[in-house]
């Protein structure tokens, strides 16, 4: 090293390559967390929820854990709803598009727009969701990467479905249907 500075060669050591790689790396991460933290509705939310149903960075796809049926799935009550994501959009979707859950069990909807469209998710009986019938439960008015709840229990017979009715987007295509387990 003093052989090949002497000649005025200047050769970044092993060590120093090694030393900037973690340093950028520690940089970077903590940017992605900012950004994680700062943009992400999750951010929002609390920190223990917050990764509990799984990620939805790497795109569009939701995980939401466990779902009935399934070992160790707890079903949701009133005093403790079950929690579960749905993306609209971004276009005129949601995901997921298909939701199981428990017959009676209570849930609360974690609804997040992606994209700059602003959208509504409205959930209820399959046949007043259709109809957009006043009074079936909804929230409105959820923009980019805003996300509202609406908390909805399914104590009666079904079937049971869920919609946006923003103008045109139910007709685009925008709905959902909820699976009754048990
Ligand atoms: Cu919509």
């Amino acid at each position: 090293m003093n052989e090949e500075r002497s000649r005025g060669v200047f050769v970044v050591p092993p060590w120093a390559v090694l030393l900037i790689a973690v340093a950028a790396l520690v940089v970077s991460t903590a940017a992605l967390t900012a950004t994680f933290t700062g943009r992400s509705p999750f951010g929002m939310m609390s920190g223990g929820a917050m990764m509990g149903g799984g990620s939805m960075m790497g795109g569009s796809s939701v995980t939401n854990g466990l779902g009935p049926g399934e070992s160790g799935f707890v079903s949701g009550t009133a005093a403790s709803p079950r929690v579960i994501r749905v993306i609209a959009g971004p276009g005129y979707a949601f995901s997921p598009s298909t939701i199981a859950v428990a017959r009676g069990e209570t849930v609360t909807f974690s609804v997040t727009t992606m994209g700059p469209t602003v959208h509504e998710f409205m959930v209820g009986p399959a046949d007043a969701v259709a109809a957009d019938q006043p009074g079936t439960p909804e929230i409105a008015d959820i923009g980019m990467m805003a996300t509202k709840s609406l908390t909805f229990t399914f104590d009666g017979p079904g079937p049971y479905a869920f919609a946006c009715h923003a103008d045109g987007h139910y007709e685009a295509g925008m709905r959902g249907v909820i699976t009754l387990v048990g």
